[in-house]
């Protein structure tokens, strides 16, 4: 049985790799756009044809942060379901085509609308804010799409669990399927977002919008989306790195359990976004950014974990001293090389975003650019340098092709350039952010005030730092297109790792969907009952659409 499920099927290949072209696609539309925002900002660059600022800069926040991460997830976990637990059925496959279909239609209408300037309201599409009504329905197509490819993952995986009663599912199909479940989970909210607020509010059937109940929807989705694109991460860190270096995954019940731990406490937590909106009592932004602090815990599990793997490895290898099995990894390697810079970012990431999450802190950090350097750590470091790691293998697995030394080396290449762009642009952001210069505004010196006059130098850095970046985009879509049309014939393998022999037998009770399903719903019901009632009940008056382009 194992021999006939290691590779991945072709028609599940095809699928997969549908899904992946699509973010590479918004990766090099999105790049784009985040490099001309950078020669805006420095105040070099004017956007020809009276292109506005704002546009493009809705366009890279929902073409990367929502496109790119969201396709490739869902590409790579396809991926992973049908090399674990087995070739898709004919029907889960026929429902991942028709999830893809909706979200390439939902797509479609949401970036035309933006490229038309008729939906210039960022990738938050904050109300009161008004965008067309199609940007509207692209992204609830979007959402919708998505339901039908996570349920085709799930269905899979619950045939696996019908055939081998009593036994723990594979490992990475057990995280596929915790991930599918936060995503469902929380895009019900910012689905109830658009059906009943903004879609109505945006086709003039209602005239107002409640704002603030419109804003809690979205962070309910809007801070368990950042664990939606951080958890595909861990699924290589935890499963296949310890393959690609030839060392073994350190504990199977960990990893379930940090999984476990992120899927409760991802989602009732939304509020640390919004530590400055009134109308929220103090009370309940001091219970959910205490439930916020919980997520350090399963992140630090993960280092601890991470760090045991390569040890553990260089110690088999006959490494000595505290830290001599640092030599014996594979640094030449981009398969392992890129993740683990990944891995290195998330520290200062994780850093700040304890920070961000400090309900003090965050008063001099909140509306700066220090936020968006901390993005670009986090999802834009961490998560995406991952995911081109995973792509060094997954993508020519899945075309039959072979990842030459020629694209290794070019691969490490394009690390370096991302690493050192992303170092000069973020560390520029977060300096500029502490000396109080707003994100998401254009190019101006408010009349050549001072403090503004400051913000110059920073910005005319991260020019240069995007500029590098840019590169790197370049490189790395030339090394896609390689990888999936031009690379040699051959056989590329879809690494899983396997447990340490001496490792604790793995309990059932983390795959009892039932306990962990109740206790997330009883934490959300905890931290949103009152505070959402509050805002229904107490409403400020609602507002009208606004259009400010
Ligand atoms: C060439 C690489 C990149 C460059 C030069 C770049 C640059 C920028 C700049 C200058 C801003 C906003 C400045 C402002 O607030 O006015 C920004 C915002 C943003 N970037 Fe990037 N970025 C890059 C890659 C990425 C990637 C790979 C992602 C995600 C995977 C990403 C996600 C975002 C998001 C979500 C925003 C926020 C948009 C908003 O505030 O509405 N960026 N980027
Ligand atoms: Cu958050």
């Amino acid at each position: 049985m194992i021999t006939t499920i290691s590779k991945v099927d072709k028609r599940d290949a095809r699928l997969s790799m549908a899904y992946i072209y699509v973010a590479f696609a918004a990766l090099a539309i999105g790049g784009l756009m985040g490099l001309l925002q950078t020669l805006v900002r420095s105040g070099r660059l004017e956007l020809p044809g009276g292109i506005n600022y704002y546009e493009i800069l809705t366009a890279h926040g929902v073409l990367l942060g929502l496109g790119l991460t969201t396709y490739f997830i869902l590409g790579f976990q396809f991926a992973a379901i049908s090399r674990t637990v087995g070739t898709l059925s004919t029907k889960a496959r026929l429902s991942g085509w028709v999830g893809f279909l909706l979200m390439i239609i939902g797509t479609l209408f949401a970036t035309t609308m933006i490229l038309t300037n008729k939906a210039t309201v960022l990738y938050t599409f904050y109300a009161p804010l008004q965008a067309h009504f199609l940007f509207y329905l692209g992204l609830t197509l979007l959402i919708v799409g998505s339901w039908v490819a996570c349920g085709a993952m799930i269905a899979t995986y619950i045939r696996w669990r019908k055939q081998n009663p009593g036994k723990p599912s594979p490992l990475l199909s057990f995280m596929v399927v915790t991930n599918s479940l936060m995503w469902i989970v929380c895009t019900l909210g910012v689905a109830g977002e658009v059906l009943f607020q903004l879609l109505p509010w945006s086709l003039g059937w209602v005239d107002t919008v409640n704002v603030l109940v419109s804003r809690t929807l979205f962070w309910y989705f809007g801070h368990p989306l950042v664990y939606f694109w951080l958890l595909p991460a861990y699924m290589a860190w935890y499963v296949i790195i310890p393959k690609i270096i030839g060392g073994r995954i350190f504990s199977d019940s960990l990893a379930r359990l940090v999984f476990i731990l992120f899927l409760l406490f991802s989602i009732p937590v939304g509020f640390h976004h919004q530590l400055t909106e009134p109308g929220i009592n103090a009370n309940w932004k001091f219970v959910q950014v205490i439930l916020t602090f919980m997520v350090i815990i399963p992140s630090l599990m993960t280092a601890f974990s991470m760090f045991a793997t390569f040890e553990m490895f260089g110690r088999l290898k006959g490494a000595k001293g505290l830290f001599g099995w640092l030599k014996k990894l594979p640094w030449k390697d981009a398969r392992f090389l890129v993740p683990f810079i990944g891995m290195v970012a998330f520290v200062p990431a994780g850093a700040g975003g304890i920070i961000n999450a400090s309900n003090q802190m965050n008063q001099v950090v909140h509306n700066t650019i220090w936020v968006t350097g901390h993005f670009h750590l986090t999802v834009a470091t961490t998560v995406v340098l991952t995911f081109f790691g995973i792509s060094y293998w997954l993508i020519p697995h899945l075309t039959g092709r072979v990842f030459t030394k020629a694209m290794n080396r070019l691969a490490i290449f394009q690390a370096i350039c991302w690493t050192i762009g992303m170092a000069i642009m973020s560390t520029s952001m977060h300096l500029e952010g502490l000396l109080g210069a707003p994100r998401r505004t254009a190019y101006t010196t408010y009349g050549d005030a001072a403090q503004a006059l400051d913000w110059i130098p920073y910005q005319v850095a991260q020019a240069v730092g995007g500029s590098v970046l840019f590169l790197g985009i370049v490189l790395i879509i030339v090394i896609i297109l390689n990888l999936a049309f031009f690379a040699p014939k051959g056989n590329q393998e879809f690494p899983v790792g396997e447990v340490a022999e001496n490792a604790e037998k793995t309990p059932m009770v983390l795959e009892n969907w039932k306990i962990w399903l109740t206790i997330l719903v009883a934490l959300i019901l905890i931290a949103y009952t009152v505070p959402f009632a509050d805002m229904i009940q107490n409403a400020p008056p609602g507002s009208k659409g606004f259009k400010l382009w």
